[in-house]
């Protein structure tokens, strides 16, 4: 039975319906017990299976087709009425033949399925910043998961009320036919289709489509910010918070800085991290001149490999219970979940990420197609598992933000950290992002590639109206936070990792706030401020970055150095970028920043 009254929803729901032509509509409540039933049922039909409940309560593994483990961003469109509006970076479909050719591929495709109605809040539902959704698709996966990465059910049509707008998702797993996969947005009618896939980021709707496309386009015409960010709280030693939000792309450790767990010198001093959110902060300025952030999520949608104890202590606690794991490993001694890198146990019975009997003799860890779980395999856990979730998780006005940061993996050029001189350099230090790419999309990894603010897969229209419209923000806002560049990727000549991470990342962090509080001092450089290498705290820092190689200061010195002829080329390159790739629409502003930085390393 219908939920609402909104004539808007049933229109909605009920043109998907003529269309898929699904045995039967379903209308998610929210209500636990409705979701236990659908658990049950994936779990009867395969696509969940029901893992160890006295290890792992609540818990399920879901494997996806193998063509069908990443994002797609050569089949992700950005449908705006004039292709110009999409911008260069975006691949753009007329929206005409765009509804078109979805309504070919879905026509009918629901027939002896159930199509199931998901009202969902992107925020805490009736506060100010949050906006709503409905997503209606014919995949228990997508229910399941949508339910534990946003607030869904009931009270969402309450707040949407009779008459209230919402953005249209329309999920439909087809055949998983990767050739005739879409996903389509239609900022300019709020909509977004989604056939032929049932992964993560592709079907979810809420998350990467809405959260970033949609609401990115969204936060232009109305004065705010959606970005790719993580949101962190620090408690310092007299118990004062600061809030730092920062972007990185896909797969660089976003959830990891999140949940960071200080080095022990900082813990009995006082220090504390407290997570806000892992991947996604919708910003505005508020009264008092500041940018304050909320996380639009309710739950965790991170990189199962790597994840630890060491690592990552709080992601993996969080996995513990009310979790679906995708295309991670299986161990059948058991039935708990395994992936590279949880530890050195390789489990001797294990059903592998595809499907099949994974035999650990085998394993080359340097060789990927010997994984027992996909690169790409995640977890999707419920935020208030975490141990360390911020006291703000569910604030409605969010928190202050101190400072942003951006990065990305580099493995030359780019120094452990630099300030930025002002807002306007800062969003120029954004634009010039570029990182090596992650099995988190599919196509090549390790290539280096440009990625301004994150944001290249996630920026729903033109990338230089994008810019413009962070210049804009950084006039409305009367203290405006202080703008960081991090790398935490450097590499020495044999490909090991020079800056040990993780926890240690504190050590930087610690340097940034005291940069925000003008606490600390730092040399000018060609690129901006870079911290002097006795003000990042290396105390009790133990790191072998090879065999009988342990970090010293002269390593700090060696990745905090701008070496001005790598950057003169990094000029360049990024002129080229800006010219031909981003071509129109970009701020003097930034082009300023670039003739600056060409100027500053000259000499
Ligand atoms: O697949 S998702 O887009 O949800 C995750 C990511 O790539 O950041
Ligand atoms: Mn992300």
């Amino acid at each position: 039975m219908a939920l609402t009254k909104n004539k808007k929803v049933l229109d909605f729901v009920e043109a998907g319906a003529e269309l898929a032509q699904p045995d039967e509509i379903v209308w998610i409540t929210g209500d636990l017990g409705q979701l236990d039933e659908l658990r049950k049922e994936a779990v009867k039909s395969g696509e969940l299976i029901k893992l160890n409940q006295s290890i792992l309560p609540d818990c399920y593994l879901h494997r996806t087709k193998v063509n069908d483990v990443a994002r797609v961003e050569d089949r992700t469109f950005i449908c705006t009425k004039s292709r110009e509006d999409a911008g260069p970076v975006n691949y753009w479909m007329d929206p005409k033949q765009a509804y078109e050719l979805a309504s070919e591929i879905a026509r009918g495709s629901m027939k002896g399925r159930k199509m199931y109605v998901i009202p969902y809040s992107m925020g805490v539902v009736g506060s100010p910043f949050a906006r709503y959704g409905i997503e209606v698709t014919d995949s228990i996966y997508v229910v399941l998961n949508m339910a534990i990465m946003t607030r869904v059910g009931a009270n969402v049509l309450k707040a949407i009320g009779p008459d209230g707008d919402f953005i249209k998702g329309f999920h439909a797993k087809c055949n998983v036919d990767a050739e005739n996969r879409y996903i389509m947005h239609f900022p300019e009618d709020n909509t977004i289709i989604s056939v032929n896939s049932a992964y993560g980021g592709n079907v979810l709707l809420g998350k990467k489509c809405f959260a970033l496309r949609i609401a990115s386009y969204l936060g232009k015409n109305e004065g705010w910010m959606a970005e790719h960010m993580l949101i962190l709280g620090v408690t310092f030693p007299d118990g004062t918070k600061k809030y730092v939000a920062a972007a990185f792309p896909s797969a660089c450790g976003k959830t990891n800085l999140a949940m960071l767990v200080p080095p022990k010198h900082y813990r009995e001093k006082g220090y504390k991290i407290e997570c806000v959110g892992d991947d996604i902060a919708w910003i505005r300025v508020g009264a008092d001149g500041r940018l304050w952030a909320v996380n639009p999520e309710n739950g965790f949608f991170g990189v199962a490999p790597g994840t630890n104890d060491h690592s990552n202590p709080n992601a993996l606690a969080a996995t513990k219970r009310g979790t679906i794991f995708t295309n991670v490993a299986l161990d059948t001694d058991n039935m708990t979940v395994w992936w590279e890198g949880l530890n050195d146990d390789l489990p001797e019975h294990c059903i592998d990420w595809t499907g099949k009997p994974w035999d650990r003799t085998k394993f080359n860890k340097k060789d990927k197609s010997t994984c027992a779980a996909h690169p790409n395999s995640r977890f999707t856990a419920p935020a208030k598992n975490c141990p360390c979730i911020s006291p703000e998780f569910d604030s409605k006005e969010g928190v202050p933000l101190s400072a942003i940061i951006f990065g990305g993996r580099r493995a030359t050029t780019t120094p452990l950290v630099y300030q930025s001189r002002d807002w306007n350099h800062g969003v120029f230090v954004g634009s010039a992002m570029s990182s090596e790419t992650t099995a988190a999309a599919t196509g090549a990894t390790g290539v280096l590639r440009h990625d301004p603010m994150a944001m290249k897969p996630f920026a729903g229209y033109h990338m230089g109206d994008y810019f413009q419209h962070w210049i804009d923000m950084g006039k409305a806002i009367k203290n405006p936070p202080k703008i960081f560049n991090v790398n935490w990727f450097r590499q020495d000549e044999d490909g090991n990792f020079i800056w040990p991470g993780f926890g240690d990342n504190m050590r930087v962090l610690e340097w940034i706030l005291k940069r925000c509080d003008d606490a600390v001092d730092a040399e000018e450089t060609a690129i901006g401020y870079v911290p002097r290498p006795q003000d990042i705290d290396l105390d009790e820092l133990d790191y072998e970055i090879a065999p009988g190689h342990k970090f010293t200061q002269d390593d700090l010195k060696a990745i905090l150095a701008v070496d001005k002829k790598r950057w003169a080329a990094e000029a360049e390159e990024l002129e080229s970028y800006y010219k031909n790739t981003i071509k129109t629409r970009i701020p003097a502003e930034l082009t300023e920043c670039l003739e600056k930085l060409k100027e500053n390393c000259k000499n």
